[in-house]
């Protein structure tokens, strides 16, 4: 008999289904009517497969009360209401590890493409400029200071990258880490005024709502870039827009957004800005292995009770 466990939404094809094959699948982003679909199914329901984007509501958690476990395919889990599970008892599980180099090689890639402006520079060239101008001179990465806002995984794996280029590295979180041997700066607006590039690689969510605000943008200054890999709302995107557009700070690169997918007008004309469509982790090696941890999470629970990376 298969476990009875709820999708909410499609994932990828070969995801979805190895999920049909080993379970009774419950496609909740195909229903019309997902209350009265989840009145009528909801109470057999032991299981979720979720993504980061779409998490677990509280609302949908209450409405499976056979519910079990939630294996997420990501690690930002500010979409999962944790507090919720947490009270029932509700293991949950993302698919930390495996993407932690991706989406650092894509914060280097941002931070290299918006400070030397390789994009800037082939929309130059194809648009015949090259034949009639000389590119503008633009800003050296190697040996600069970083400042890292979060030194989770991902941090840690951006701060490894940073001494290849000969960057000095700082960073702010709630505590200093143990065992690294960066500076740590409890103030994010002591950091911006320090760093020459500062990447925000902090989980999302209410405790870090709009934490890179107007303050820290000017502190980063005018010379000062913004690399963004980790959750939109962690910037406030109107204080962001109004940086750039002044050119208070230099340049940023996003690979996330306040609203994503929509994008606000000012950002798409702005030559200042590189804007990637929250790629960060979506290569075709690193997906495939998220795919099978999130697999590997639900076979592990419903074996032995247990999680091979449990975030709860
Ligand atoms: C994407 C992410 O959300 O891991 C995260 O939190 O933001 C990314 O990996 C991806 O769509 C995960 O399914």
């Amino acid at each position: 008999m298969k476990i009875p466990l709820l999708q909410t939404s499609a994932l990828s094809p070969a995801l979805d289904a190895a999920l049909a094959d080993a379970y009774d699948v419950h496609r909740l982003w195909e229903q019309d009517d997902t209350a009265a679909y989840l009145a009528r199914h909801g109470a057999r329901i032991e299981a979720i497969a979720t993504s980061a984007p779409v998490g677990a509501s509280a609302e949908l958690i209450a409405a499976l009360p056979a519910l079990r476990v939630i294996s997420c395919r990501g690690v930002g889990l500010d979409k999962i209401d944790l507090q919720a599970a947490r009270e029932r008892g509700i293991a949950v599980s993302g698919t930390f590890g495996v993407l932690t180099d991706c989406v650092a090689d894509l914060a280097f890639g941002l931070m290299i493409d918006v400070a030397r402006r390789i994009s800037a520079a082939d929309r130059f060239v194809r648009d015949g400029r090259w034949q009639r101008e000389k590119f503008a001179l633009t800003r050296r990465i190697s040996g600069k200071r970083l400042g890292i806002v979060g030194l989770g995984q991902i941090g840690r794996a951006i701060a490894l990258r940073a001494g290849g280029f000969g960057m000095r590295v700082r960073y702010t979180g709630r505590k200093p880490v143990d065992g690294v041997d960066y500076g740590f700066e409890p103030d994010v607006v002591a950091l911006a005024y320090w760093a020459d590039f500062l990447v925000v690689s902090v989980s999302g969510g209410p405790q870090t709502r709009h934490l890179i605000g107007a303050s820290v943008l000017d502190a980063l200054g005018a010379e000062g870039f913004l690399i963004n890999i980790a959750r939109g709302t962690v910037v406030d995107q109107a204080a962001l827009v109004a940086a750039l557009s002044a050119r208070t700070i230099a340049g940023a690169g996003l690979d996330v957004l306040e609203g994503e997918p929509d994008v606000p007008g000012e950002l798409l004309v702005l030559d200042n800005v590189v804007l990637t469509p929250h790629m960060a982790s979506g290569t075709r090696e690193t997906r495939q292995a998220m795919e099978a941890l999130l697999l590997e999470n639900l076979q592990a629970f419903f074996r032995t009770g247990k999680l091979v990376t449990p975030a709860l």
